[in-house]
């Protein structure tokens, strides 16, 4: 695959290409990560489905972003070149606000390090006993910003924010995006999916309007989990990844070393989660 488009930003699974026009085209690739390395065995399809599901949660949460007077950046899901069909989208062109609009409805990950640390994430305070997967009484917004290269991204106070957009798009930006997890978490946990949380990313077209930009609650920018499994005090399976992370650490990888391909086996049941994401929230079949 040669896309003759120049590269504007390339991810650990994805590339922007700029199409023109105030248009960039956004690809998504087959390949996966865990524990922070890009495997060297893609998931067939997994491109495919997570821009369908991008594309698919868009049209469920444009009555939300209107609520707000914002909209989406997504123009078109199949006026894409042929060579990325089905897995690219072309989308407006905006200024992209620095900051990771993070969404949590439960405790997890970097989230319990910090609450475990101080008992709260930054400056948002959380009752005690909580633990790893445990349900927050609300969810709460803990923005972040995005590191350089390598790093991860770092937790920042909502001040931050504030001066890092201005005090009034700070506040417009923290309800909307609680407004639209605790949508997108609806609608999980009608398909038996807890969306634990979630990250966002804006940007303002033209015009100065609050856009929603990037991939959204996809299982690359989101943690899914089963809702039948769900049980706080321990990490909770991951809804996709789960069966890579456990052949990961079954096969002594080192998680520091360059990782091993992985059996067809853990792929073609790695394929089937994310087409049962797909499946299950979509309420449609996938192909
Ligand atoms: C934009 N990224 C993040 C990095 C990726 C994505 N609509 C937009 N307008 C301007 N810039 C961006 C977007 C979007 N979405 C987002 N980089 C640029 C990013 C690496 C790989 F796929």
């Amino acid at each position: 695959m040669t896309l003759d488009l120049p590269l504007v930003a390339r991810g650990k699974v994805r590339e922007v290409y700029d199409a023109g026009d105030d248009r960039l085209l956004l690809v998504a690739s087959d390949r996966i990560s865990a524990y922070d390395h890009v495997l060297p065995t893609p998931i067939p399809d997994k491109g495919r489905v997570l821009t369908q599901l991008s594309v698919w949660w868009f049209e469920q949460l444009t009555p939300v972003l209107a609520s707000s007077g914002a909209s989406h950046h997504l123009v078109s899901a199949t006026d894409v070149p042929d060579s990325v069909a089905g897995r690219a989208v072309l989308v407006r062109r905006l200024g992209m606000l620095p900051v990771e609009c993070v969404a949590r409805g439960y405790l997890s990950g970097s989230g319990t390090k910090e609450y475990e640390r101080t008992g709260a994430i930054v400056d948002v305070a959380l009752p005690p006993g909580l633990v790893e997967g445990s349900r927050l009484p609300e969810p709460v917004f803990t923005p972040s910003t995005k590191a350089a290269v390598g790093e991860h991204d770092e937790a920042i106070g909502f001040s931050r924010v504030e001066s890092l957009v201005g005090p009034d798009r700070a506040a417009v930006l923290r309800e909307l995006t609680l407004a639209l997890y605790r949508r997108g978490a609806e609608i999980a946990a009608g398909a038996g999916i807890v969306l634990a949380d979630t990250k966002f990313e804006f940007g303002l077209a033209a015009d100065g309007g609050l856009v929603l930009g990037d991939e959204v609650l996809t299982p690359d920018s989101s943690r899914f989990w089963p809702a039948s499994s769900w049980s706080p005090g321990a990490a909770q399976p991951s809804f996709d990844k789960q069966y890579v992370r456990d052949w990961l650490t079954v096969s002594g990888w080192d998680r520091v070393s360059p990782p091993p391909e992985l059996p067809d086996d853990v792929v073609a049941a790695t394929r089937r989660r994310y087409v049962a994401a797909y499946e299950q929230l979509t309420g449609t079949t996938f192909r």
